[in-house]
């Protein structure tokens, strides 16, 4: 029996639910804006919400959506909904990430919402970022793509410039647009994706973004720095929060 509940704790889905439900546990209270992030990760902490403004554990709390899936499973969970253009302040924003630094700079964006994440998680007075072990990492852009939203118009010469990107040369950039069977991805934004991949961390995270953010046809990328305030990390061995 014990052995059943310990194996049944540590799988994916217990890592993931336990640091999305600590997340509002800890950070939500009645009254607030909240911004709602996207993923399987997050998807636990809207969850969660859910739960506690049914039961009445928490009152007055809207949410702000990350995409229009998360959108919908808020909706489906009667969670109220507002945007930035009437709540311009996010009291806390609860997401997901692919990789996370020791500053707890991010990779973000793998699961495809990375541009309506960044702007709303920009005005969050503190973002939450919750996680399993796995996304621990020592240098950014290693264990996977780095994504970059860019304009449909002329993205195949976008994707050239970001090949180019100076700092990234040493790491052996490659980069391919993002596809879903078989077809071109295209954002709830409208736009594409370009995943760039390195067999090396990026050197210089902070002028890696700034000689991104520079291409003209970029929107936004994924390298999200000096905007998490706290990571909620769950391992085999329980929860720990990284300030
Ligand atoms: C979103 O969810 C993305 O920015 C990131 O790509 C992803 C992490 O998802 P998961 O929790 O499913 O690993 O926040």
């Amino acid at each position: 029996m014990s052995i059943a509940v310990e194996t049944q704790l540590s799988s994916t889905e217990d890592l993931k639910r336990v640091v999305g439900y600590k997340a509002v546990d800890d950070y939500v209270h009645s009254g607030m804006v909240v911004g709602l992030g996207t993923g399987s990760t997050a998807y636990y902490a809207i969850e969660r919400l859910g739960q506690k403004l049914q039961e009445g554990s928490l009152c007055d709390v809207v949410g702000i959506p990350t995409s229009t899936k998360t959108e919908n499973q808020a909706k489906s969970l009667h969670i109220p909904l507002v945007t930035l253009d009437t709540h311009p302040v996010v009291d806390v924003a609860i997401d997901g990430a692919d990789e996370v630094d020791k500053y707890l700079n991010l990779v973000k964006g793998r699961g495809g919402s990375l541009f309506r994440e960044k702007m709303i998680e920009a005005e969050a007075r503190k973002l939450v970022v919750i996680v399993d072990e796995s996304k621990l990492v020592e240098g950014l852009g290693m264990t996977g793509a780095v994504p970059v939203e860019v304009t449909p118009f002329c993205w195949k010469h976008t994707l050239r410039r970001l090949l180019g990107v100076e700092c990234l040369a040493e790491c052996n950039v490659s980069a391919t647009i993002r596809r879903e069977k078989g077809n071109i991805y295209v954002t709830d934004n409208n736009n594409y994706i370009v995943d760039l991949f390195l067999d090396r961390p990026i050197p210089d995270i902070f002028l890696a973004a700034r000689q991104i953010s520079e291409i003209v046809g970029v929107v936004e990328h994924g390298i999200f720095l000096n905007m998490a305030n706290l990571c909620i990390v769950s391992g085999k061995e329980g929860t720990r929060v990284i300030e």
